[in-house]
């Protein structure tokens, strides 16, 4: 299956992101790889509750699973740490051929102290929570607390050592410190050392990337709590990922409790301090170890979602959806993201713990919640190494169906690509004439097309409930279809199983309900 473990105490090459063009790779065991993930709910940092992962994931063709480990179970007492969980999970991952990406709960878990050890938790003085306009204690630890970054560190450093000295073969292939960092309804710390902080001068780091100067009130205005908050919870991330980065420089990334994509976030609504898109440049500033930022998407709105993409799709910042919602409308979003060149997408709660949590996501784990994943997971995992090459060297494109199902089109290169919804194969919408039925997908939230220019006449198409044209759009006359091969990928080479013509082609390229990857290529007649 998909992720290809060597044997266990080989060591292999660290994981690492490449840049080249701003389009992005994370590469695992030497080469592109791309992430199929899925996230496991909160409490399934346990030996026993991990095993309701593996059914899914096996399940649903995943090759990835994201899996946190927390400090409290780490280090129970101070100065004595218990790594047994992470050697389990090693263990049950390579049983399931899967890679982990590894989510340390510390400090900021949804921004609150929940998973630090009681001896934190209880030390208010040593480690002290924020505090509040009015002065009265809030329930999230202050990023000025140096004595919290210091045994925080002290245990991720911990993990890190194990992940060096028991993971050889790069199991875990990606880590996340902290988990949704900043605070609700406290734009930032308020105490005397916060105030003091907050009366300075921005960094000069800072001012070179935004060009702004002064005080932090006179540079970032009505946001400027929230900015500097943002600066001191980066550089307290920071300072532990170099830590870990240190005993083994496995790449790492923060993800971001979101707030609306298009509006500047209220700083008392939003967990401010997190890496929301608006403040990317000031984590980049303050960040230097942390490899990217990462949106978590639980809106159901298809054209937030497509903005939320954009937002963190950067030549300086690799997109990863390290989670989204796992109901069934969410996963035609996987399109969106991949064909903006997503390293790797992961949906929240794909372990079968009985636990929902609904509105955000799904209600059940049923076929009808899994299959449009399992389909997209199918498709992207038969490919997967070479999607992942194709899609860091050559121009992609990919879209999920929008709210009001309208057709989608792009242009690539001398081509019009255009995505349409919810119709039966067979040309139109209804044939009124002949009786028809709507498409029984006609309404339903699913469908998608991820796409990816292999050269200036061909294009790798992989998708589901959905149409595709392809039309000249370069004013060349004579711009067709030449050929449609329906295949896959042996050893990095093409490899057709049938030619599709006729039927299958006179009416648009229609992707359904199974797995099914194209090759077409587009010519000229003279
Ligand atoms: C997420 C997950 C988990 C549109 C929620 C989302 C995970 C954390 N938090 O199940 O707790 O550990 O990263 C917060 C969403 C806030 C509401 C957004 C409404």
């Amino acid at each position: 299956t998909g992720a290809g473990q060597v044997a266990v105490g080989q060591a292999t090459p660290i994981p690492h992101l490449e840049t080249r063009n701003g389009r992005h790779a994370l590469i695992v065991d030497g080469a592109p790889f791309t992430m199929l993930g899925g996230q496991v709910n909160n409490s399934t940092n346990y030996p026993d509750a991990l095993k309701t992962a593996w059914p899914v994931l096996d399940r649903i063709g995943a090759n990835t699973v994201e899996v946190p480990i927390a400090w409290q179970q780490v280090e129970p007492r101070e100065g004595q740490f218990d790594l047994s969980f992470l050697q389990a999970l090693l263990d049950q991952a390579r049983g399931h051929d899967m890679r982990v990406v590894l989510l340390w709960f510390g400090t900021w878990k949804n921004t609150g102290l929940a998973y630090t050890p009681d001896w934190v938790k209880l030390d208010n003085r040593r480690f002290p929570r924020m505090k509040t306009r009015d002065g009265s204690d809030h329930g999230v630890l202050s990023a000025h607390g140096k004595a919290t970054l210091d045994a925080d560190r002290r245990a991720f450093v911990k993990v890190m050592e194990y992940l060096r000295d028991h993971d050889r073969q790069n199991t875990v292939i990606l880590v996340q410190p902290e988990n949704e960092t900043g605070s609700y309804r406290n734009p930032r710390d308020y105490s005397a050392t916060g105030n003091a902080l907050f009366a300075q001068t921005i960094p000069a780091a800072l001012a070179r990337v935004t060009g702004k100067r002064g005080t932090w009130a006179q540079a970032f205005g009505a946001q400027a709590d929230r900015a500097f908050n943002s600066w001191n919870v980066a550089a307290y991330v920071d300072a532990i990922a170099a830590a870990g980065k240190a005993v083994k420089p496995l790449p790492m990334y923060v993800n971001a409790s979101l707030s609306g994509p298009s509006n500047v976030p209220d700083p008392d609504g939003v967990a401010s301090g997190g890496p929301q898109q608006d403040v990317l440049d000031i984590w980049k500033a303050a960040a230097p170890h942390i490899d990217f930022q990462a949106p978590d998407i639980y809106d159901r709105d298809a054209g937030n979602v497509v903005q939320y993409l954009d937002k963190y799709a950067r030549p300086d910042n690799a997109l990863m959806v390290p989670e989204i919602g796992n109901a069934r409308d969410f996963h035609r979003f996987i399109y969106a993201a991949l064909g903006r060149g997503a390293i790797g997408y992961s949906p929240f709660g794909l372990d079968d713990t009985g636990y929902f949590n609904y509105p955000l996501g799904a209600r059940d784990l049923d076929d009808k919640t899994l299959e449009p994943l399992t389909l997209a997971y199918r498709m992207f995992g038969s490919i997967m190494r070479d999607w992942a090459r194709i899609a860091f060297e050559r121009p992609t494109w990919g879209v999920a169906k929008p709210a009001d199902g309208a057709v989608v089109s792009t242009r690539m290169g001398g081509w019009k690509v255009s995505a349409s919804w919810g119709e039966w194969q067979f040309g139109m919408k209804d044939w009124t004439w002949l009786k028809s039925a709507p498409a029984p997908w006609a309404n339903e939230p699913i469908g998608g097309v991820a796409i990816a220019q292999l050269s200036a006449d061909e294009f790798l198409l992989v998708g589901d409930h959905v149409r595709v044209n392809i039309d000249g759009a370069d004013g060349k006359p004579g711009g067709m279809v030449v050929r449609v091969e329906e295949g896959g990928f042996e050893n990095g080479r093409w490899v057709m199983s049938r030619v599709w013509n006729g039927d299958q082609t006179d009416y648009g390229l229609n992707l359904l309900d199974r797995p099914q990857v194209l090759k077409v290529t587009m010519g000229h007649y003279r």
